[in-house]
């Protein structure tokens, strides 16, 4: 037994020391525990240990803390490591389905290889990606599939009766309304249907447009900026784009003629400070750093020393996503914001996290209180609804969307757009569209019901709850939608 182990962990030290680094990313899929310690303990080096461990926690679901890991080693002296790193980077990224990211990380793998297989694997794997989807308005495609996901078309002529309304909860759920926001906006309008009697789906849906326009009402889409300099605080967990929004921003006010100063606040995380300089550097704007390990509040507070004396109009600061804790996180935005006062602090949150997004958005909204949000990445899978949730939990206007990767992929957030990709422009509830044709009826089953729920909560659920597997697309979406309420609430025992 013990002499298989090692052969399969030999073997696979073979194949990485061959090249084959694909080959060894899928075998490890397949190791046993027992093998994964023996690779584990074989790996030559901590960095291709961390890449590792980044992958096997990409495999459980836990994409942030896969990022954490293996983000710093794509710049690793190592040739191997870095190879290594940016495969597992281009896996997470092509699993949320941001194809344009995992292109480049692959392209930058290839400028690494020293073997001719190994650029021909590299290769192999590229053409396999997913072409970029084509782009249109992106931020009108994450609203597309709010729609899809409410399909209000599907509740026309029903009568109004407490199916009806679960039906509508379960919609705004799926669409990643957040089970809070769904479940209010659902009582909201059955005491509205009683106190009008209400008695057909139609008006109902009224009902609902009347709500949602309600809810989203300070939603201007506009950045006001009256101070001089004014200063703009950007944050957020890691990884929800942040770095890229403060490249966007700047480019969006430097078109207005304002004269931009960033700042990068992120003296924690190995390679931040890089980062948003070679935005700043590609956008030939200005940036202000000083060390990694400084104060973040006293590196923004010499940057507006110098904004102030050097005409500056704006100055965007960038802050870490994560640090020893969250508490510290907290603190330290607090600690920025006493000493800068920012005219606008905004959330940035990454709308393919969904729930997730709310909640984050909601622990944010308790500790530092920010003037409004942007959702990023609306361009990949995202449904949309979060949006909507943020909004409604934290009365506080999402300001724009981040609709792709380029610096010009930033839109100021439109309610009348929000409003009119989900109920249709002028007839303004359910119009019978030929969309069922293109889009075959979306029926439950069409599409995962477990999406975007990490797969430790599907289990941990299960196991806690002693609940077998859904044995139809019925039960499927039942137990997601418990499982869903079950996280929002903060997975009670
Ligand atoms: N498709 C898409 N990708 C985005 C968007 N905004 C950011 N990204 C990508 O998301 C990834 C993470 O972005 P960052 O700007 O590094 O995120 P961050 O919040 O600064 O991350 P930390 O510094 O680790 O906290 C990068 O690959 C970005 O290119 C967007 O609107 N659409
Ligand atoms: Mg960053």
């Amino acid at each position: 037994m013990f002499g298989f182990f090692k052969k399969g962990a030999e073997r696979l030290l073979k194949d990485l020391e061959k090249g084959n680094f694909f080959q060894v990313f899928e075998c490890f899929k397949e190791l046993k525990p027992e093998e994964k310690e023996k690779f584990f303990q074989l790996l030559p080096g901590e960095e291709i240990k961390t890449v590792f461990k980044s992958f096997e926690l990409f495999l459980k679901g836990d994409v942030a803390k896969a990022r954490n890991y293996v983000e710093p080693l794509v710049h690793s002296k190592s040739n191997r490591t870095r190879i290594l790193a940016k495969i597992v980077s281009a896996k997470i990224f092509e699993s949320q389905k941001l194809y344009s990211s995992a292109r480049k990380m692959l392209e930058s793998a290839i400028k690494d290889v020293q073997t001719e297989s190994e650029r021909k694997a590299i290769e192999k794997s590229l053409s396999k990606l997913e072409e970029p989807e084509k782009k249109k308005s992106l931020f009108s495609k994450g609203l597309e599939k709010t729609r899809r996901f409410l399909s209000l078309f599907e509740l026309k002529g029903k009568p109004v009766d407490d199916e009806l309304f679960e039906e509508i909860e379960e919609k705004l759920i799926l669409a990643d309304v957040g089970v809070k926001t769904s479940t209010e906006l659902v009582e909201k309008l059955k005491e509205i249907a009683k106190k009008r009697g209400i008695k057909t789906s139609d008006e109902l849906m009224e009902c609902l447009k009347e709500e949602i326009v309600e809810t989203l009402k300070n939603c201007e889409g506009c950045l006001n900026l009256s101070s001089n300099p004014s200063v703009i605080l950007v944050v957020g967990v890691n990884g929800t784009g942040k770095t890229t929004t403060v490249g966007k921003l700047a480019l969006l006010l430097r078109k207005e003629g304002r004269k931009v100063l960033t700042v990068p606040a992120d003296t924690f995380r190995a390679g931040a400070i890089e980062q948003l300089r070679e935005h700043i550097n590609n956008l030939n704007l200005k940036l202000i750093a000083q060390n990694y390990g400084s104060d973040p509040a006293a590196v923004a507070h010499d940057a507006l020393l110098y904004a102030k004396s050097h005409k500056v109009d704006c100055v965007l600061i960038d802050s870490a996503g994560r640090m020893q804790t969250n508490k510290n996180l907290m603190e330290q935005i607090a600690k920025i914001t006493k000493v800068v006062s920012p005219d606008l602090k905004i959330f940035v949150g990454d709308s393919l996290a969904g729930n997730d997004t709310v909640s984050q958005a909601r622990e944010f909204y308790e500790h530092t209180t920010f003037d409004g949000a942007i959702l990023t990445k609306s361009d990949a899978d995202a449904r949309g609804g979060a949006a909507l949730s943020i909004v409604a939990v934290t009365k506080k206007p999402v300001i724009c969307v981040g609709t792709g990767q380029g610096y010009d992929d930033l839109e100021l957030f439109s309610k009348e757009a929000f409003i009119e990709r989900v109920f249709g422009k002028s007839e303004p509830v359910a119009e019978p569209q030929p969309e069922p044709v293109a889009e075959p009826e979306i029926k439950e089953s069409s599409s995962d019901p477990f999406e975007g729920i990490k797969t430790e909560d599907i289990e941990d659920f299960a196991e806690l709850f002693d609940t077998p597997p859904p044995s139809s697309d019925k039960e499927a979406f039942e137990m997601a939608k418990k499982i869903r309420k079950w996280v929002a609430d903060g997975r009670p025992k």
